[in-house]
């Protein structure tokens, strides 16, 4: 299947919330459902992850007429991705690399279609996202760092900075520039979201890129 993008004829009328569950933070659970679900349903795996709580209304029915334009997660062949990604708190950003490569194998993305491109820390990350994005090679920059407020009195430059610098990224780029910055308290929290008990934020960047990269490339263009 090319796309999630589909018509059905249920009527305007038939709209139906099914509960889904679905464990926190758990993204092959969310992508399996939302795998099983996509044939008659829009529902993004980024819908899945952003919710919290244990039970997910996803709505099953909708309009004749209206179309629904949703990457599709499972048709990755040929989608280019780049990672940049900070070697500042690396104990860190190497757990969410480790995380991202291993969610874009899992969705079948080629090694030979991935870069890795690493900077000294997350204040850089913007300028690289932004020359590799203008560069064309890519359907989409996945951005991964870690500050920890713990190490440093200029924090909230550094996480501010970031934010803004991979935002800046994709709109002066118009490729798809995804978030994977943790911004944390202390080492525990990072960690924590680098592959413990958390998840992985890097894992969800990576699903979250190949998203939007099959927005852009099968819908947007
Ligand atoms: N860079 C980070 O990625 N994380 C941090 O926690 C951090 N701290 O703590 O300062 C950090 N600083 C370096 C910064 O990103 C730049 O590399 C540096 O300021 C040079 O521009």
């Amino acid at each position: 299947m090319a796309s999630w993008v589909s018509r059905t004829t249920l009527a305007a009328s038939a709209k139906t919330h099914l509960l889904v569950p679905c464990r926190h933070h758990h993204l092959e659970d969310a992508t399996l459902r939302v795998n099983f679900l996509e044939r008659r349903s829009p529902v993004s795996p980024l819908s899945l992850l952003a919710s919290h709580s244990r039970h997910l209304p996803i709505e099953i029915g909708r309009t004749a007429a209206v179309r629904h334009l949703v990457g599709s997660v499972t048709n990755t062949q040929g989608l280019r991705f780049a990672l940049v990604v900070s070697r500042f708190n690396e104990i860190v950003t190497r757990q969410l690399l480790e995380g991202a490569l291993t969610t874009l194998k899992n969705y079948s993305v080629q090694e030979e279609d991935i870069d890795v491109v690493w900077v000294p820390g997350s204040f850089e990350i913007g300028l690289v996202a932004t020359q590799l994005g203008k560069s064309a090679r890519y359907n989409a920059i996945i951005c991964i760092g870690a500050v920890i407020r713990g190490d440093t009195t200029h924090y909230d430059a550094v996480a501010n900075s970031a934010a803004s610098g991979v935002l800046s990224a994709g709109l002066n780029s118009g490729v798809p520039c995804i978030f994977g910055v943790l911004t944390c308290e202390d080492m525990d929290q990072a960690l924590n979201r680098a592959g413990g008990k958390s998840g992985n934020k890097g894992s969800e960047a990576a699903l979250i890129a190949i998203e939007m990269a099959s927005l852009f490339e099968h819908h947007l263009k």
